[in-house]
């Protein structure tokens, strides 16, 4: 019967039930709910610290997949080079309570491999940009993909020693972004600081998507 049936795309922004519920009528316990929230932000910005810092899982770096006979064939071959290019991510999970578990996928920071970013937002709940005060121009191109892609997003400003000590105003009009939209320091090093800025994302996006889902309907 349709409400038995049990999802096999594991992809991260689908909801699933656990193989203990089959054969048992559904209950809010057996619903595992994965979210896809997105990291980005300009080099040396902090994606790969935020990531590894509230990661649960040992996360994947672009770096690691990059082993050295891979390294000595990317600056000499084209096919090699394409082939790190698909890794050049970072990815961690963190599990909020049980059944509902985030999906952090960071996008590459360097600008040759912007063309992933359409693939890697697919089905995101909502994204991160991660802004360093003393670079702030380094955002805009996330903040334009997410605006256009209609992906809610938080700004958490990654606060390095001796970077400008800006107001959220302040930097929400340089990044000249939409009313409403949060901006949140954070210590990307920090679990905590970024548990607090996914926490703040998830919220915002639930905000955003209820919104927009009640002005489609009215
Ligand atoms: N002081 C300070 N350093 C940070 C912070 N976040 C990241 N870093 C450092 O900044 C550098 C770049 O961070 P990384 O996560 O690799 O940036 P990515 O290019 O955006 O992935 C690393 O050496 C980090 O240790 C922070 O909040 N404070
Ligand atoms: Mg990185």
């Amino acid at each position: 019967m349709p409400s038995e049936h049990v999802d096999s795309d594991e992809s991260p922004s689908t909801a699933h039930r656990t193989s203990g519920s089959v054969g048992r009528s559904m209950s809010v316990e057996d619903i595992a709910l994965t979210l896809k929230i997105v990291v980005a932000g300009g080099c040396g910005a902090g994606k790969t610290t935020l990531v590894g810092a509230v990661s649960e899982i040992r996360p994947l770096y672009s770096e690691e997949a990059l082993g050295e006979s891979g390294r000595h064939k990317d600056e000499t071959g084209d096919v090699e080079r394409r082939a790190t290019t698909t890794v050049a991510m970072d990815f961690g999970r963190i599990t909020v309570h049980s059944g509902l578990s985030l999906h952090l996928f960071g996008t590459p920071g360097q600008d040759r491999f912007r063309f992933l970013w359409d693939e890697l937002c697919e089905g995101a709940l909502a994204a991160i940009v991660l802004a360093d005060t003393r670079r702030l121009e380094d955002c805009f191109a996330a903040v334009d993909h997410f605006e256009r892609s209609r992906i809610p997003f938080v700004v958490a400003v990654n606060g390095f020693p001796g970077a400008p000590d800006h107001t959220e105003h302040e930097v929400a009009q340089a990044l000249d972004l939409d009313p409403g939209t949060p901006v949140v320091p954070c210590d990307a090093r920090d679990r905590a600081s970024g548990k607090e800025v996914l926490i703040r994302t998830v919220e915002y996006a639930g905000r955003m998507h209820t919104a927009r889902l009640l002005a489609s309907v009215g």
